[in-house]
């Protein structure tokens, strides 16, 4: 890692989001691919996630870095998205209802949205009647899910009965993921696809894609 990577990681971790802004400019413009930005960004907020879990920090430091991490993410999302002028099909995605959380949300939606994808961002604290309203109003090919509470995990679960309940569950391949989330979970609740991270869902969503 060099100087302006190491800048990132540091900065991110202390959520000086106008440093980070800066320093995700210079290390696109000293030739960085955004994948390296992306992992130092994953990187530091490992750490803040260690340091939450131990207590070491408190969720306003934690949010902090948050928005620094969303920060870097806004300057690469322009990257991502070059290649991608022809939507190859359309995704709804949020994070669901009673969870906040969206870094790895937004982590998903750049990358599915690098692969041609149409991603309409919900946002967060996402209810089944919210995502049902949206695979009617958009009729996406996908239908993507995020959690990061064991306590929001259900939600997911209660989304699927709803669009099952008026007719709508066929209509999409439904994807979820988020830390506590695992593929027994997901045959469990009968969603088609589960991810560990955000590269494994767009390899998910390119096989879907190419299978049709
Ligand atoms: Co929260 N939080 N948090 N938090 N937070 C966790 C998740 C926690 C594990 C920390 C801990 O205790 N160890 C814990 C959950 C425990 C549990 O239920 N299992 C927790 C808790 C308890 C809470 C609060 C309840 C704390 C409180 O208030 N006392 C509270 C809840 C608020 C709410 O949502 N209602 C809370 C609040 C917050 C902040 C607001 C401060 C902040 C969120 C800010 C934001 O997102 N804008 C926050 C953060 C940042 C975290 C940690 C530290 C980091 C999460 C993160 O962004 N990771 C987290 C600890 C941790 O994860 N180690 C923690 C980076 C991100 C890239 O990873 O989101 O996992 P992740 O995404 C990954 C994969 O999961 C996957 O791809 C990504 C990687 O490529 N993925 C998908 C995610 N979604 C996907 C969807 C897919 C496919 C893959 O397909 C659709």
């Amino acid at each position: 890692m060099d100087d302006i990577l190491s800048g990132i990681y540091e900065y991110v971790q202390k959520g000086q989001s106008i440093k980070v802004r800066e320093l995700t400019i210079t290390a696109l413009n000293a030739g960085h691919h955004y994948t390296e930005i992306i992992d130092t960004l994953l990187e530091a907020m490992n750490v803040i996630g260690t340091k939450f879990k131990r207590n070491d920090i408190y969720v306003p430091e934690v949010l902090i870095a948050s928005r620094a991490f969303n920060i870097a993410l806004d300057i690469i999302k322009p990257l991502i998205d070059e290649n991608s002028n022809i939507y190859v099909g359309k995704v709804v995605i949020g994070t669901v209802e009673g969870d906040l959380h969206d870094i790895g949300k937004n982590l998903v939606k750049m990358m599915l949205g690098g692969l041609g994808y149409e991603v309409i961002d919900l946002g967060t604290n996402i209810s089944p009647r919210q995502f049902a309203d949206a695979v009617i109003e958009h009729n996406p090919d996908i239908l993507a899910m995020s959690a990061l509470l064991t306590t929001t995990m259900i939600n997911m679960k209660r989304t699927i009965q709803l669009l099952t309940k008026e007719g709508l569950r066929d209509k999409v391949k439904i994807f979820i993921g988020g830390a506590p989330v695992t593929s027994n979970y997901a045959r469990a609740i009968g969603a088609d696809v589960y991810s560990t991270d955000a590269m494994s869902a767009v390899e998910k969503a390119r096989e879907i894609k190419e299978e049709q």
